[in-house]
C-alpha cells in the first residue's frame, strides 16, 4: 500500500462480530475466560485491548514497522525506551530536545547510572566522536524541538553501527511524522512519537508511540510496556485511529501553510532569523531535502526586538494563533519555549543552545493562509 492508503487501511480489518468499520472502543478492563488461560486472545487490557490493538497496527504500517505500541503519553514512550537499558549504560543525546525529553534525562533517569552526553547531530562526526564502548542508544529528535535542527538519519545510523551494531538508534519522528520521512527505513531501530501531536492532530488527547521492525526489539519493549503499565485508554485509542486516518490530508496543509508562514516571516522588518527546514538558507536544508518530502507546519523565529517585552507582546495579540503549549494540531498554536515548553532545561543550559526570550515557536494549523498571514502581521504591528 502506499502512504495515503495505509493511514486509512494500514494493519486494519473490520471487526468480526458485526463487521464495523471503526474499531469499537472496547472499553474494557478484563474478558471472559472459560477455563483458567483458556481465552480468545485477551485477557487484561494493561496487557492487550482490541482498540489498542488496532491503533497499534495502524501505528506499525504507517511508519513501515512490524511492530507499534500506544502509551499513555510520548514520555512514557520515552520511558519504556530507556528501560531497555542497564545502569551504566550511555546515551547520546541532541543537544536541542523537547524541555519534558530533557527533564526525564537529567532528572529521572541519571540517578539510576545511566549516562547521557548531549551534542550537536546537525554535524554527524560530533555524535562519531562521542561514542564509546558503553554507547546503548541514540537518541534524536529533527527537526529538532524548537530550533528546528536537522540531523542526518541515514549518516548518523550508519556511522553508530559501524562501530557497534549493538547500540540502537532512535528517532523522535514527532515534528515530521511518516507523511514527511520515514526514520525505520532510514536504518534506525525505534521511531517515537509523541501522538498527542500530528498523529492525534485534534488536541484532544495525551499518547505516546513506539514503532519498530525488528521482533525481539518489539518483544521487549511490549515487555515494559506490560510490566511497566504505561498504556494508551481505549477511548484515547479510537480518538488517535480517527487522527491517523487523516494524517496525509493534515500533513500536506501543515506543510503548505508552514511554507507560507516561514515565507512571510523571511521578509518582515521586525522578525531575525526564522528556523524552517524548507528555506533554502537552513543550515541544513540540504540534508532536509534528502530525507524529508515536505517541511512540515513547525516554524521558530525570533524577533529583531530581543527584549521578553516585545516577546510577550506578540504572544498576548495574536488572535487565530492560541498561545498554548504543544503542538500539531488542526488549530494553530504559538508558544515561548522560554518560559513555557523548554522552562525546565536550566537556563545556562538554554541559552548555550539559543533558546532565549526573542525565540518564538508557531505550530501552524490548517486554516486558511490568508487569515493566519493576517493575525501575525496585526500581532507584528503591535510590537514596537
Ligand atoms: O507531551 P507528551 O505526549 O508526553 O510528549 C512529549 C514530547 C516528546 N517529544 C517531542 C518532540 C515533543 O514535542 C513532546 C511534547 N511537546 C510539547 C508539549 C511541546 O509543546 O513542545
Amino acid at each position: 500500500m502506499k502512504f495515503n492508503t495505509k493511514t486509512i487501511h494500514g494493519g486494519q480489518s473490520h471487526e468480526a462480530a458485526t463487521g464495523s468499520v471503526m474499531p469499537p472502543i472496547f472499553q474494557t478492563s478484563t474478558y471472559a475466560q472459560s477455563s483458567p488461560g483458556k481465552h480468545k486472545g485477551y485477557e487484561y487490557s494493561r496487557a492487550q485491548n482490541p482498540t489498542r490493538t488496532a491503533l497499534e497496527n495502524a501505528f506499525a504500517a504507517i511508519e513501515n514497522g512490524t511492530h507499534g505500541f500506544a502509551f499513555s503519553s510520548g514520555l512514557s514512550a520515552i520511558d519504556c525506551v530507556l528501560r531497555l537499558l542497564n545502569p551504566g549504560d550511555e546515551i547520546i543525546a541532541g543537544d536541542d530536545l523537547y524541555g519534558g525529553t530533557y527533564r526525564m534525562f537529567t532528572r529521572l533517569f541519571q540517578k539510576y547510572g545511566l549516562q547521557f552526553t548531549f551534542v550537536d547531530m546537525t554535524n554527524t562526526d560530533t555524535v562519531t566522536e562521542a561514542l564509546t564502548e558503553k554507547t546503548r542508544l541514540i537518541w534524536m529528535e529533527t527537526p529538532t524541538n524548537p530550533l528546528m535542527k536537522i540531523a542526518d538519519i541515514a549518516a548518523i545510523t550508519k556511522t553508530v553501527k559501524a562501530y557497534n551494531t549493538d547500540i540502537l538508534v532512535a528517532v523522535d519522528n514527532t515534528f515530521s511524522t511518516p507523511y514527511i520521512q520515514r526514520p525505520l527505513d532510514l536504518g534506525a531501530d525505534i521511531v517515537m512519537h509523541s501522538a498527542t501531536k500530528y498523529l492525534g492532530g485534534h488536541s484532544d488527547l495525551v499518547m505516546g508511540a513506539l514503532m519498530v521492525k525488528d521482533k525481539k526489539l518489539g518483544e521487549n519493549l511490549h515487555f515494559i510496556q506490560f510490566a511497566g503499565g504505561a498504556i494508551a485508554g481505549p477511548m484515547d485509542s479510537f480518538l488517535a485511529l480517527r487522527g491517523v486516518k487523516t494524517l496525509h490530508l493534515r500533513m500536506q496543509r501543515h506543510s503548505e501553510n508552514g511554507n507560507a508562514v516561514a515565507n512571510f516571516l523571511v521578509g518582515h522588518p521586525k522578525v531575525g532569523e526564522v528556523y524552517y527546514p524548507g528555506l533554502a538558507n537552513h543550515e541544513n536544508h540540504e540534508v532536509a531535502k534528502k530525507q524529508m518530502d515536505h517541511f512540515g507546519g513547525m516554524v521558530s523565529f525570533r524577533l529583531k526586538d530581543e527584549s521578553q517585552r516585545a516577546a510577550f507582546t506578540f504572544l498576548e495579540n495574536t488572535k487565530v494563533f492560541t498561545l498554548a503549549e504543544s503542538l500539531g494540531g488542526v488549530e494553530s498554536l504559538v508558544n515561548h519555549p522560554n518560559t513555557m515548553t523548554h522552562a525546565s532545561i536550566p537556563e545556562p543550559e538554554r541559552l548555550k543552545i539559543g533558546i532565549t526570550d526573542s525565540l518564538i515557536r508557531l505550530s501552524v494549523g490548517v486554516e486558511d493562509i490568508e487569515d493566519l498571514l493576517a493575525d501575525l502581521t496585526q500581532a507584528l504591528e503591535k510590537v514596537s
